[in-house]
């Protein structure tokens, strides 16, 4: 494909911005420490098209959707950790894995709801080999108990139950990943509950899913080993006119409960960013969860592109100094392109974000606002975009032995041919 530069290229390009952000006053030594520890969860979703072990027959529920039919998905965990290996040797930094409960591996069918950490003990080797933290879901879709459209919110004392059941399973499969891993396992509860229509109460649901969670969470997990957070939606598909779990009803929840909230970029109205709710939630909540994704019309999970509201969500994080606040996850799921290649896109995506972020001269800029001198700000601000942000960029991906610019895109289509093409 395309001639890639020379690590002395790369070098030098560095040098000259090196010099550039000194101008500004901006360490880019210092912003390349910081992008080293960020940690980002990268969701293992993306590699089979969120279908799980549990059952290879049974397709996607839950108002989610992945559409494509790109050759080559994983069709078993020991092809996705293959395949998380690859994408991982790709993105430079240290990363997580966001686990959902459906990736347990056993030889017999386990119901949701006796889920065990034995199941997930492959992932934990793997972890600990690789030193990935791991993160945790629930998963309450996919599922025959799920297909009324209602889980922790049913009406029916049975299912409720059952989903209950599932979730603090699913807190204890998290705190062992958390006590085995030496870092908290983030457990984020997201259920599809709604109406396709109009209905005609919008109450009793949310009272139930109250009740539900509040059962969930009777029981104290300690936060060295587990983090619970709950996430919103606004619609999905066939539960357009409804959704029990809104913003509303989780920030409340939240609040009160003292939980994470999660908050997923799709998952608001098309011109409604979740970059300016970070800062008025973290007044009230410990700690918050993303859902790092990108909202395109009905759907809210394509590949995280390098847009205007992805750097907004780093800068929030960045300027406001919540990096230890907030946990950074990824939630798209691409089925028509390479899925190695969308998970590799995405996280170094979200990194050349963060890394626009940390190249800010943030006191700088804060005093030209206290002082009112907005001409300048809105100078600064623009002269920012056109600083060599990319070639402090290259020098990270040369320092951590990944891949500098498209190369990662050989080392993809090579696996493509000698693995992925064999399934
Ligand atoms: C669905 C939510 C949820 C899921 C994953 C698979 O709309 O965003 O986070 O994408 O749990
Ligand atoms: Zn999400």
């Amino acid at each position: 494909m395309s001639q890639h530069p020379t690590d002395a290229a790369i070098h030098n390009a560095y040098t000259l911005a090196k010099e550039r952000y000194a101008g500004l006053n901006v360490d880019t030594e210092k912003a390349l420490a910081a992008l080293e520890k960020i940690a980002i969860s990268l969701h293992c979703w993306q590699g089979d098209d969120v279908g799980g072990f549990e059952d290879p027959e049974r397709g996607l529920s839950g108002g989610i959707m992945a559409t494509g039919n790109y050759p080559g998905k994983a069709r078993t965990a020991v092809e996705l950790r293959q395949d998380l290996d690859k994408a991982y040797s790709l993105i430079p930094g240290n990363h997580r894995l966001n686990l959902h409960a459906i990736y347990l591996e056993s030889d017999t069918a386990v119901p949701r709801n006796e889920i065990r950490p034995e199941h997930f003990s492959n992932w934990v080797e793997w972890a600990k080999v690789n030193k990935h933290g791991i993160d945790f879901n629930p998963s309450c879709f996919s599922h025959p108990l799920a297909d009324d459209g209602f889980t922790l919110a049913s009406a029916d004392d049975g299912i409720r139950s059952f989903w209950i059941e599932h979730c603090i399973a699913s807190r204890e499969v998290a705190a062992h990943f958390g006590k085995e891993l030496g870092t908290p396992a983030v457990t984020n509860i997201w259920i599809p509950d709604g109406y396709k229509d109009t209905p005609i109460d919008r109450a009793a649901p949310r009272r139930r899913l109250k009740e539900s969670l509040d059962a969930v969470l009777a029981m104290p997990i300690d936060p060295t080993y587990n983090l619970d957070a709950v996430e919103c939606k606004l619609f999905g598909i066939g539960s357009e006119s409804y959704v029990v779990g809104s913003h509303e009803f989780y920030m409340g929840y939240a609040i009160q409960n003292q939980t994470l909230l999660c908050l997923d970029a799709g998952h608001f109205h098309p011109t409604e960013v979740i970059s300016d709710k970070i800062s008025s939630v973290l007044l009230y909540v410990p700690q918050l969860l993303l859902h790092v994704s990108r909202g395109v019309r009905w759907d809210s999970d394509h590949v995280v592109t390098l847009t205007d509201e992805l750097q907004a969500i780093m800068q929030e994080i960045v300027r406001g100094d919540y990096l230890q606040r907030v946990h950074i996850g990824l939630d798209f799921f691409d089925a028509s392109i390479n899925r190695i290649a969308a998970w590799t896109i995405g996280t170094r995506n979200a990194q050349r974000a963060l890394l626009m972020a940390l190249l800010e001269p943030t006191a700088q800029m804060r005093v030209l606002e206290m002082s009112g001198d907005y001409t300048a700000r809105l100078a600064l601000l623009e002269e920012l975009k056109g600083m060599p942000f990319g070639a402090v960029w290259d020098q990270f991906c040369l320092q951590q032995g990944v891949p500098v610019g498209m190369a990662y895109l050989d080392e993809i289509y090579a696996y493509e041919k000698q693995v992925l093409a064999h399934r």
